[in-house]
């Protein structure tokens, strides 16, 4: 079986995760390649060191170039915050290094654009890890609708809301700061809705949006943990987006992504109605998907609920009994999957830096309409 040396680039949120994914793919799923955590790449030596051991690297360091240009690693994971993914995948897809990039792709779509092109020069793998697609729930849907009982699509309804920054009082951090996050709710969660209604739906034509922000500062960590007056950082990203859509197949839709909706959590939901039927889905339920057939008898009409387990998708690699559960962790475990499977079969991934590319471009339209509150094309 053929190694695949791995450089994790972040070793924060997403490096925790990415790196389950690797240990986890082998014990789940059969695959062509054995993910070797080579190098482990922090922002400071103690960090790297650290992270590198809990994780299970064999080595760190502190300088990404220096990685990127290593004869010895086959595949990047970029695990950083948003503002650093284009210039890392741009230089690991030009020394050939197959990529597994977070989400979003980019801060903007030109952004992305650039990545797209990059990856597209070397002919390396590429993939954007936008894992909810992952859920079995939602690769069912997936097999639903092309089933084509569902019929006509007609309506994709999504949410994304969340409260872990609802306090005001939540410290400052890169996700609050245009520069380094590109956007707020925008970027950071609507992308994954986004993600999800072009996996399942198709693409957005155009789009009506608002935001809004209802923090403006929030404090800044005070790094010796004392008790000084608190400085403050400003905010100048969205909280919330609230946005309607028109698919270029002729479906309608709407979009709500906010991270100050107290005691909604990871709410991420999707209900589509066709002219055959319905399919709803809320993660916080996640091994379960309702769908209501119109064809059924009318004494029978009405939603089922389907919970996933080995007869569904990844069932084969997940847990042998149906509502066992998965988690968010088993999400990225299939996703590293997925990538060390397209990288053994020399395969495009799926999303791909197009899918990347393509959500960022619809975040764009989302962010220039909200300036204009106009509808407004998504450009291709
Ligand atoms: P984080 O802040 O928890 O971790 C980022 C880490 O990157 C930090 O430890 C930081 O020190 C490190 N870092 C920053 N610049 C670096 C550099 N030049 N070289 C090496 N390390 C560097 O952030 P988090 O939550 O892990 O987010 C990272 C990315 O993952 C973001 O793009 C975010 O949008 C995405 N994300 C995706 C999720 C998903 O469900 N797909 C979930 C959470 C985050
Ligand atoms: O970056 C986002 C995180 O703040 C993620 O994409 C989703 O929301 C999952 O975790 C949080």
């Amino acid at each position: 079986m053929t190694d695949l040396r791995i450089a994790l680039i972040g070793g924060g949120f997403m490096g925790k995760a990415h790196a389950l994914g690797y240990v986890a793919a082998p014990m789940f799923f059969s695959a062509a390649v054995r993910p070797i955590r080579q190098v482990l790449v922090e922002q400071t030596e103690a960090f790297a060191a650290a992270q590198a051991h809990r994780y299970g690297f064999e080595r760190w360091t502190t300088d990404w170039r220096e990685v990127v240009a290593d004869p010895r690693i086959d595949a990047v994971d970029i695990a950083t915050p948003n503002d650093s993914h284009a210039e890392i995948a741009i230089a690991a897809a030009e020394a050939g290094k197959h990529i597994l990039c977070e989400k979003p792709l980019a801060r903007t779509a030109d952004e992305a654009a650039t990545m797209l092109s990059a990856v597209q020069r070397a002919g390396v793998i590429h993939m954007t890890a936008f894992n909810f697609r992952r859920t079995p729930a939602i690769a069912l849907a997936r097999e639903i609708l092309d089933e084509g009982r569902l019929g006509t699509i007609q309506n994709f309804r999504g949410t994304y809301l969340q409260d872990w920054p609802a306090d005001p009082d939540h410290p400052y951090a890169w996700r609050f700061q245009r520069a380094a996050a590109g956007s707020g709710a925008v970027g950071d969660i609507a992308s994954h809705v986004l993600d999800i209604a072009r996996y399942l739906v198709g693409e957005v034509s155009e789009v009506t949006a608002m935001t809004r922000r209802y923090i403006d500062q929030r404090p800044i960590p005070d790094p010796t943990g004392g008790e000084q007056t608190p400085r403050y950082g400003k905010v100048d990203v969205d909280d919330e987006v609230l946005a309607l859509l028109r698919f270029e197949g002729g479906a309608v839709g709407s979009l709500e992504a906010t991270r100050v909706a107290h005691g909604r959590h990871n709410y991420l939901t999707f209900e589509i109605h066709g002219s055959g039927g319905t399919l709803c889905f809320d993660y916080e339920q996640r091994d379960q998907l309702r769908v209501a057939y119109a064809d059924e008898p009318a004494n029978r009409r009405g939603f089922r609920t389907i919970y996933t387990g080995p007869p569904h998708p990844y069932g084969e690699g997940l847990w042998p009994g149906p509502a066992l559960g998965i988690g968010y962790g088993e999400t990225k475990i299939i996703e590293c999957h997925e990538f060390l499977t397209a990288v053994a079969e020399q395969r495009p991934a799926t999303p791909d830096f197009e899918d990347g590319y393509r959500v960022a471009r619809i975040a764009d339209a989302l962010l220039a309409s909200a300036e204009t509150s106009t509808w407004t094309p998504v450009a291709r």
